[in-house]
């Protein structure tokens, strides 16, 4: 089988999934992957039933592209199955392990280190030391072990906090894991929508069969990965993955730039009307704001790898959000900020506060989330939205500023900004 994947949404489908089957296309076939839904068994009733095979459709405009993907061997919610998910880690076959759990699926507190008490709910990591377990007992070779969320440093992160975890629950795997696991990171970039039934009735109409997993997306498609792997890795680049020895100037061109112009967004959009993408960014109140945060904020932050272009990126990005075939919802970006926020805006927040330049973009984004978290926009998702939204209601602008930012604040720790650097900033 060779890959295991944590996270089998539509991100995943799409993206990771895409690229092995282009490289399995290409004459990798001997790569696929087991897919593991964590919580929820929907992901399996709608894949197991057609043999793991789905169609990704390209939208925009009025062209529809659908390509067939048959990577994905099976699928599995891990609670149910947790033996069959142990022992397909621990087979030699198995190389490699990617991840799409999204932000909050690495179980960190607000000053990154590793929640214990989230663990053992429904986390990969359990199930990962079990494995690495069997493996290092049966003298097996280990696992590359690459994430592809959303994190600064996503596999630094990862490697951290499964060292966290091992430590704490079985040290003496701790040698084993240093000396043959890897931990790459990865800068992953598609726009992916969770799918409507209104997306798939139209796909079954043009297909004249259903797909009940069929996922929906842009034409668009990158994949940046750290080239430092334990073992075999199918040869993605035949599908288009670079291989780079630091994908870092990427991925912070990806978070700040793109993921950040995304939040900024969801909460301005929002708290105007708005429901999709491409209308907040066709919003002529909104549109400055959006391209200042990428062009003035975030770009001077970050030092770019030779050959890359952030002007041209940004207005790359603009083009893909104003893909009005995505339908793209602006409630599925609000999610989860404040586990977002920090790689996206604080950062940009920071090193333009060290230049002692203004930010008035990511200051307009942060009190339109305060808006948000007050309930502005209808019900809040985000793992910590009691405390936030009680917080919210409860605070002005710049004083909900310190409480979440400021050096005791709530999201402190994951960044190091003075409390009056803080005041300055939402004062100007
Ligand atoms: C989005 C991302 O939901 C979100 O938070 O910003 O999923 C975004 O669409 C992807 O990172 C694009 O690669």
């Amino acid at each position: 089988m060779g890959i295991v994947h944590f996270g089998i949404g539509a991100f995943h489908r799409a993206h990771q999934a895409w690229y092995t089957d282009k490289a399995m296309d290409a004459g990798d076939s001997e790569w696929m992957i087991l897919g593991v839904s964590l919580r929820s068994g929907g992901v399996s009733l709608e894949m197991k039933p057609q043999d793991g095979l789905y169609t990704v459709t390209e939208r925009s405009g009025e062209d529809m592209r659908s390509r067939l993907v048959g990577a994905v061997q099976d699928v599995l919610l891990a609670p149910n199955e947790s033996d069959r998910l142990i022992r397909q880690l621990a087979d030699p076959q198995t190389r490699i392990v990617t991840f799409t759990v999204t932000e909050k699926g690495y179980c960190q507190t607000p000053e990154g280190a590793l929640d214990f008490s989230r663990t053992d709910e429904g986390s990969f990591y359990p199930y990962l030391a079990q494995a690495m377990r069997l493996r290092s007992e049966a003298g097996i070779s280990g696992l590359t072990l690459l994430s592809c969320d959303n994190l600064s440093h996503n596999g630094r992160q990862l490697k951290r906090l499964i060292r966290q975890y091992l430590e704490a629950r079985a040290p003496d795997l701790m040698t084993w894991f240093e000396n043959e696991c890897r931990c790459p990171s990865s800068m992953v970039d598609r726009i992916v929508p969770a799918p409507t039934d209104a997306d798939r009735a139209g796909l079954a109409e043009r297909l004249g069969m259903e797909d009940r997993a069929a996922v929906f997306t842009e034409p668009f498609s990158q994949w940046v990965i750290e080239d430092d792997f334990a073992g075999e890795r199918p040869r993605w680049e035949r599908a288009g993955a670079e291989l780079v020895a630091d994908v870092s100037s990427f991925e912070t061109a990806k978070l700040r730039m793109l993921n950040g112009a995304h939040s900024a967004l969801a909460y301005l959009g929002l708290r105007a009307g708005h429901d999709y993408i491409h209308e907040a960014i066709t919003d002529m109140r909104l549109r400055p704001i959006v391209e200042g945060l990428m062009r003035d904020e975030a770009a001077p932050t970050i030092s770019v790898s030779p050959g890359q272009d952030l002007a041209a990126y940004a207005t790359s990005l603009l083009d893909r959000f104003t893909n009005s075939a995505l339908n793209h919802r602006l409630a599925q970006i609000a999610m989860d900020g404040s586990q977002k926020i920090p790689q996206r805006w604080l950062e940009t927040l920071e090193a333009n506060r060290q230049m002692g330049r203004p930010c008035p973009s990511i200051i307009a984004a942060l009190e339109a989330w305060f808006d948000h978290l007050r309930g502005m926009n209808g019900t809040v998702e985000d793992p910590l939205s009691d405390q936030l939204a009680k917080l919210a209601k409860e605070s002005s602008n710049s004083s909900l500023a310190l409480s979440m930012f400021g050096c005791q604040g709530i999201l402190a720790g994951t960044w190091n900004i003075s409390n009056d650097e803080l005041n300055a900033a939402f004062a100007e």
